[in-house]
C-alpha cells in the first residue's frame, strides 16, 4: 500500500469512527448535562483514534465485515479516552492541557472528570454488550482484562510506583506493555475476534504484531516527547523526564530509542506473514505508528 492510499484509508477509518463516536452524544436528553458535556470533551476532542484504526485493519484483515467492527472500535476508544482523563487528573499527572486543549478537570471541575471517566468507561461495556456478535463474550472478556487490574489500570498502578525509581529497560518494558500495550493488544484482538474463531492460529500472528507495534508506539511517543515536536502540544515537551520517570531515550539514547522502535516494526510486519496479502494495511499501519510525528 503506498503512502497516499494509506492516508486516504486512514482518514476515511478516523471519520468512521469519529461519526459512530459522534453518534453517541447526539440527540438524547442526558439527565445530566454538563456530566454529558465533560464525556464529550473527553471523546471528541482531539485523538489520532489508534485503536479504532486498528480494530478495523485487523478485522478486515481476517474478513470481518465492516458493519462488525464498529463496535468495538468505538468500545476502545472510550475507554482510551476514560484513561486519558483519568491520568490528566491532579492525582495523577496533574495535566492542565490534553490534545492542546484543557483537560477535562480544567474545562470543568475535578469531580466532574472523575465521573466522565468512569461514565465513558460503562459506556464502551455498554456499546460493545449491545453488539449482539456471535464471539461478544470473548470481547467483552478481552476488552474488561486489557483495561483493569491485568491491564492498563495495572501498568499506571506500576508506573505511579516507578516515580523517582530507577527501573531497568525490562522493567519499563512490563510497565508500557500494560499501560499502553493491553488495549493497543485488544483492539488487535477484538478486530480478529470480529472475524474468526478464538482458535483460528491467524489470532496468534495478530498477538505477536500487537506486542510489538505496542512497545513501538510507546517509543516512538517517549521519542517524540524529547524531541518537542508541535504535536505534543497539550503536554509540556519532556514530562516524564520534569517528573523523573524513565524513559526509552533516557535509557537507550535517542538513536537508541529510534532503533529499538525501528526494529520492533520490522518485527511486527513479520508476524504477520501468515495474513499474507490481506497484512500489508496492518504493517502499513505499524510503520506509521513509529513515523507518525504527534
Ligand atoms: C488512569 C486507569 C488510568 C490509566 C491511564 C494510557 C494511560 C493509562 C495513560 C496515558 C498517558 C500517556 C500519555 C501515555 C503514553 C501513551 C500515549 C501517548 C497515550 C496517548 O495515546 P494516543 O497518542 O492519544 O493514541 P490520542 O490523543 O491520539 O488519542
Amino acid at each position: 500500500m503506498n503512502a497516499d492510499a494509506l492516508a486516504a484509508a486512514l482518514a476515511a477509518d478516523r471519520a468512521r469512527a469519529d461519526a459512530r463516536l459522534e453518534a453517541l452524544f447526539g440527540a438524547r436528553e442526558a439527565p445530566a448535562p454538563r456530566l454529558e458535556a465533560a464525556m464529550r470533551h473527553g471523546v471528541l476532542v482531539g485523538g489520532k483514534r489508534l485503536r479504532p484504526l486498528l480494530v478495523y485493519a485487523a478485522g478486515r484483515a481476517l474478513g470481518a465485515d465492516d458493519a462488525h467492527l464498529d463496535a468495538p472500535a468505538v468500545a476502545i476508544e472510550l475507554i482510551h479516552a476514560y484513561s486519558l482523563v483519568h491520568d490528566d487528573l491532579p492525582a495523577m499527572d496533574d495535566d492542565d492541557l490534553r490534545r492542546g486543549q484543557p483537560t477535562v478537570h480544567r474545562a470543568y471541575d475535578e469531580a466532574t472528570a472523575i465521573l466522565a471517566g468512569d461514565a465513558l468507561q460503562s459506556l464502551a461495556f455498554e456499546v460493545i454488550a449491545a453488539s449482539a456478535h456471535p464471539r461478544l463474550a470473548a470481547m467483552i472478556v478481552t476488552l474488561a482484562e486489557a483495561a483493569g487490574r491485568d491491564g492498563m489500570v495495572a501498568g499506571q498502578a506500576l508506573d505511579l510506583a516507578a516515580v523517582g525509581g530507577h527501573p531497568d529497560v525490562e522493567a519499563l518494558a512490563t510497565m508500557h506493555a500494560h499501560k499502553t500495550g493491553a488495549l493497543i493488544r485488544a483492539a488487535v484482538r477484538l478486530g480478529g475476534l470480529a472475524a474468526v474463531a478464538e482458535e483460528d492460529p491467524r489470532l496468534a500472528a495478530l498477538e505477536a504484531y500487537a506486542r510489538a507495534i505496542g512497545l513501538a508506539f510507546q517509543i516512538h511517543d517517549d521519542v517524540l516527547d524529547v524531541i518537542g515536536d508541535t504535536a505534543t502540544l497539550g503536554k509540556a515537551s519532556g514530562a516524564d523526564a520534569a517528573r523523573d520517570k524513565p524513559t526509552y531515550p533516557s535509557l537507550l539514547g535517542l538513536a537508541g530509542a529510534r532503533q529499538r522502535a525501528a526494529g520492533l516494526v520490522e518485527e511486527a510486519v513479520a508476524a504477520l506473514a501468515p495474513l499474507g496479502e490481506a497484512g500489508q494495511p496492518l504493517a502499513a499501519l505499524a510503520r506509521y505508528m513509529i513515523e507518525r510525528d504527534h
